[in-house]
């Protein structure tokens, strides 16, 4: 196993592509799709212009990456696995204990294609979703940070076509093209999953998505890394350490907001949050709008969990083919057999916690830990609230809130789990989620500030530069030409 990544061949990579050249070629053939692909669905212009980004050069925990300037459409995108773990045996399922496998059992190919279809097609989709932004960036750093997530996004695509071309025979190939051919948001072929075909129209959304739904990612990574499938398990195993950055954007991206509102807040004298018209005429995001997004980003990606009783969820356990988050650090059997799960159900006296069988309750499962992992981030942002001395808590909705799929997609709910006639749910839905008159307001504030050191006046400046770089360095140079 290589811990150092060759960068002699085209695509960069530590899977010893050039002993494979049936493999290599099936990529190499792939790679000028993919650079169109860039060109025409990624970051809107900045084709030439120089980006301070980290690459992967290494799969050691200690130093994988370097920095350097590079134009985004020669960023080396590589396809790289943590190392093997010697002796590693299928974690769960009616596979327990069994060697680990490296190649994928034939039972269970199609069931394996799909996750990781799914999972690849996530990855361009929220690359196009973001395709806008470059233009309104609030700084240099800010737009460098977006940068950064969708070369990353891209590798991670390179990381699942890299699966289904070199697992998936004939199949995996059509696939892989189709993943360049969806587009989020079309009406004739869109991508996979709901939350991927939204919008993501602003640098409130943006900090919103990479919080919530990279945060997603994160947990269905953790899932898949447990894989029984080796390859699938190391590959998910590097995305991981990737996507810790994604969601330090979007924590960060949020929580400089809110300390810019708060702080303005307190200058201005203003000392009712609610008061948005005041906080508004400051220029800055009032604390209920950044509410508002972020109970919509949160229900929209607690529906990518699936619904909460899943067989699809089942079926992948018991195959060993996707885990749980943490599953070594549960101390279980690890076959659910006669296992129960509460799981949150509605019946006609209301909610309620239901033992469910455990296997088919995984997707629930997920959710749960998800939405433990987001709360402790809304935490932290309400520390930011509380030391600035403003009067105000932001709250995750009840799960129930503005779902589409699952337990709850045929109900109307308020925030706190209220259950609404459809009649109640259109009449107060604007007072809940972004209406049109907060996108104007935020789009409003949409207005790029491109001088080094420079923050537009919504938002806080970071307390550390990345790659520890002083507070005026310029992150992106912009075309002179
Ligand atoms: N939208 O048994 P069910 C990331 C479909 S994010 C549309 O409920 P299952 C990233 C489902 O496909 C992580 N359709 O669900 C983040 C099924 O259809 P079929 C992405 C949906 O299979 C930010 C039917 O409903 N990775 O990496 O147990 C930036 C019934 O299925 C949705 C993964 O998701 C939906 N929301 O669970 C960049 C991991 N939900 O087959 C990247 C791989 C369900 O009957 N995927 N359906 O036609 C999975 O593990 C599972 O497929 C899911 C769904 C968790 C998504
Ligand atoms: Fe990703
Ligand atoms: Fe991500």
């Amino acid at each position: 196993m290589n811990i150092e990544v060759s960068y002699d061949d085209l695509i960069p990579n530590n899977v010893g592509l050039s002993d494979d050249p049936k493999l290599k070629r099936a990529l190499e053939k792939w790679h000028p799709g993919y650079i169109d692909w860039w060109k025409t669905a990624g970051p809107a212009g900045y084709l030439e212009d120089e980006v301070y980004l980290r690459t992967a050069v290494s799969v050691d925990p200690k130093g994988w990456a370097k920095f350097g300037y590079v134009q985004m459409p020669k960023y080396r995108w590589g396809v790289l696995l943590s190392p093997a773990v010697e002796g590693r045996t299928i974690p769960f399922g009616e596979h327990k204990g069994e060697p680990a496998w490296q190649e994928v059992p034939g039972e269970y190919r199609s069931l394996m294609r799909r996750l990781v279809v799914i999972q690849g097609d996530t990855e361009p989709a929220s690359v196009e979703q973001q395709r806008a932004l470059g233009a309104t960036a609030p700084s240099l750093y800010d737009l460098r940070n977006l940068f950064q997530v969708n070369v990353e996004e891209g590798r991670h695509l390179w990381a699942m076509v890299y699966l289904l071309q070199k697992y998936f025979g004939r199949d995996g190939r059509e696939e892989a093209a189709a993943l360049l051919q969806r587009r989020s948001g079309d009406s004739d072929n869109p991508r996979m999953l709901g939350a991927f075909n939204e919008r993501t129209p602003d640098w409130l959304s943006f900090f919103m998505f990479t919080f919530f739904t990279d945060r997603d990612g994160k947990m269905q990574l953790e899932a898949l890394a447990q894989s029984g499938f080796d390859p699938l398990s190391r590959t998910c195993r590097f995305m991981l350490t990737e996507e810790a950055h994604h969601m330090f954007v979007g924590e960060t991206g949020i929580g400089r907001t809110i300390q810019r509102t708060c702080e303005g807040m307190k200058e201005a004298g203003i000392e009712d949050a609610n008061d948005i018209n005041a906080v508004r005429n400051l220029g800055l995001m009032d604390l209920p709008t950044i509410q508002k997004k972020a109970r919509l980003h949160y229900s929209l990606s607690l529906d990518l969990f699936g619904a909460e009783v899943s067989t699809n969820a089942a079926n992948a356990f018991n195959a060993g083919i996707k885990g749980r988050f943490h599953e070594n650090k549960i101390d279980d059997d690890h076959r659910l057999l006669n296992d129960t799960y509460p799981v949150l159900r509605l019946d006609d006296a209301g909610f309620k916690l239901t033992d469910t069988p455990a296997l088919t309750a995984l997707n629930a499962r997920l959710r749960d830990d998800y939405s433990n992992d987001c709360a402790k981030g809304v935490g932290r942002w309400n520390k930011i609230i509380e030391k600035t001395g403003v009067a105000f808590e932001l709250a995750l909705p009840h799960p129930a809130f503005n779902r589409r799929i699952g337990e709850f997609a045929e109900i109307e709910s308020a925030p706190d789990g209220t259950i609404l006639s459809q009649q109640d749910w259109e009449a107060r839905k604007d007072e809940w989620l972004p209406n049109a008159d907060d996108m104007d307001y935020i789009h409003s504030l949409m207005k790029p500030e491109y001088g080094a050191g420079k923050y537009a006046g919504w938002i806080a400046p970071p307390k550390v530069g990345i790659d520890n770089k002083p507070g005026d360095f310029e992150y992106v140079r912009l075309d002179q030409s």
